[in-house]
């Protein structure tokens, strides 16, 4: 096991190389600090004759830091990239300065250049970290690492814990990519990969004792990729959403879009070579995430709730909230921003700037990242007010709309009962309604976007101020 001062580089299936990931203290204090290369590694991926290059955070892939909650940890990304960068952390509740969004909340990290990211992780969970520029190049690349917030209300829980990261690739069987964007997927529902890994190669089998507490985290961290989760061979629980403890809950039927996680617990079966199955069953046939083997010695019965300790995050008061709207538009642009865009008053700086527009939110198109020049936000809010933003899918396509900084309830869908979980990141579909309550947190602008990458890139971005 490896201590929180070390990088897991690496997990199970991946190709592995000497970890050049390592833990050195930059700054004086009781701080952990993570160094966070990001370059260049190769790796053969599922159905490849070869190679293909990846970018990575270290030297292999896919990355994985595991921290405590609460304590305060250095992140030292040091870009090695053709092209600047930065890291946003995908549903951590921290402060706005450390959401690694260039020109909104830092300055874009340069090849060669240092960026040394602090924080305390609020809440225990399965997140991940990856960049927020050019992403549909970076993450088609491969830029993503896991992020495990460890709580020690939770230890002990589980025999088995282990990180499944789903990411399809854009590769021809060679190894070579292709284009990471269309505009026919930009504009319909994202372009697909051609390769499907788990931890970027095929589904693991995992070796568990019978009678095993076993927990997966599983990451969805594709561009487009929308799974529907099932099992066999034992009863599997959701028991968190985004990395957030709920009552546990059976898998089948969950839908899983890009950026969500889920949390899952099952207990081996007591037959040894008994088998439980993981899928992706969205597809004609299913598609197999991870595949749980019962080897070895027994475990003996252990009683205790297969269950997470309740998440501690700020409950939303329905009665004092404010509601505000926000609309999902195909097709829609602002004139405003067209003519900014053809005028190119965005500086040269194309990795941040969408070149066609597909998608809006409110009628605004996120065209740019200007400091000075960027749409006004969707909405204004006050910390530590409640809101419900109700969010109306007026596309023929599915969203799975994340808000940055901020957990939220899904509280309610047009389509009916819906099950009240944390979240951030909620998939709404065509014609579908769906009402989300948070409270306004940290000050700031927080990004609010489609995590079909190809859509944010093309128009489906905005942010709310926080003030
Ligand atoms: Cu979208």
């Amino acid at each position: 096991m490896f201590s929180r001062r070390e990088f897991l580089a690496g997990l199970a299936g991946a190709a592995m190389a000497p970890n050049l990931l390592q833990s050195k203290p930059v700054l004086a204090g009781t701080t952990d600090t993570f160094v966070l290369d990001a370059g260049e590694t190769s790796l053969t991926l599922p159905g490849c004759q070869n190679p293909t290059t990846l970018w990575t955070y270290g030297n292999s892939w896919p990355a994985e830091i595991r921290v405590k909650r609460g304590e305060t940890v250095n992140f030292l990304l040091r870009n090695h990239l053709k092209d600047h960068t930065a890291i946003h952390w995908h549903g951590l509740r921290i402060p706005n300065s450390m959401d690694g969004v260039p020109y909104v909340t830092q300055a874009p990290v340069k090849t060669g250049e240092e960026f040394l990211y602090t924080f305390a992780a609020p809440d225990p969970g399965t997140f991940f970290f990856h960049p927020h520029c050019n992403t549909v190049e970076a993450l088609g690349r491969g830029l993503a690492g896991a992020i495990i917030v460890e709580d020690p209300r939770e230890e002990g829980l589980f025999d088995l814990d282990r990180t499944l990261v789903v990411k399809d690739w854009r590769v021809a069987g060679d190894g070579t990519y292709l284009s990471f964007m269309t505009d026919r997927g930009a504009a319909r529902a994202g372009t697909f990969g051609t390769r499907r890994s788990i931890n970027g190669a095929a589904a693991p089998v995992i070796a568990a004792p019978p009678g095993a507490r076993v927990r997966l985290r599983l990451l969805n961290v594709d561009v487009s990729r929308i799974m529907t989760l099932g099992a066999t061979g034992a009863e599997v629980n959701i028991v968190a959403t985004d990395g957030n403890a709920c009552p546990p809950f059976a898998i089948e039927d969950w839908r899983l879009g890009p950026a969500m996680r889920v949390d899952l617990a099952l207990v081996m079966p007591s037959k040894p070579g008994a088998r439980v199955e993981i899928q992706d069953v969205w597809g004609q046939e299913p598609f197999l995430l991870a595949r749980l083997v019962a080897q070895g010695a027994a475990k003996t019965a252990d009683r205790r709730p297969l269950a997470l300790p309740t998440a501690e995050l700020p409950l939303p008061d329905l009665k004092s909230a404010e509601t505000f709207s926000l609309s999902l538009q195909a097709g829609v642009s602002d004139p405003t921003l067209d003519a900014w865009l053809k005028e190119n008053r965005f500086g040269d700086d194309a990795l941040c700037r969408a070149g066609k527009l597909f998608w809006a939110i409110n009628n605004k198109a996120w065209p740019a990242m200007d400091m000075d020049k960027r749409p006004p936000p969707l909405a204004e809010l006050k910390p530590g007010r409640t809101y419900v933003a109700e969010i109306a899918n007026h596309t023929q396509h599915p969203h799975p709309i994340h808000l940055h900084g901020h957990t939220f309830q899904v509280i309610a869908s047009s389509r009916g009962p819906t099950r009240n979980h944390w979240a951030d990141t909620v998939l709404v579909a065509p014609d579908e309604r769906v009402k989300i309550a948070f409270v306004a947190g940290e000050p700031g602008d927080w990004m609010l976007h489609c995590h079909i990458i190809e859509h944010q890139e093309t128009g489906m971005m905005g942010y709310v101020r926080v003030a």
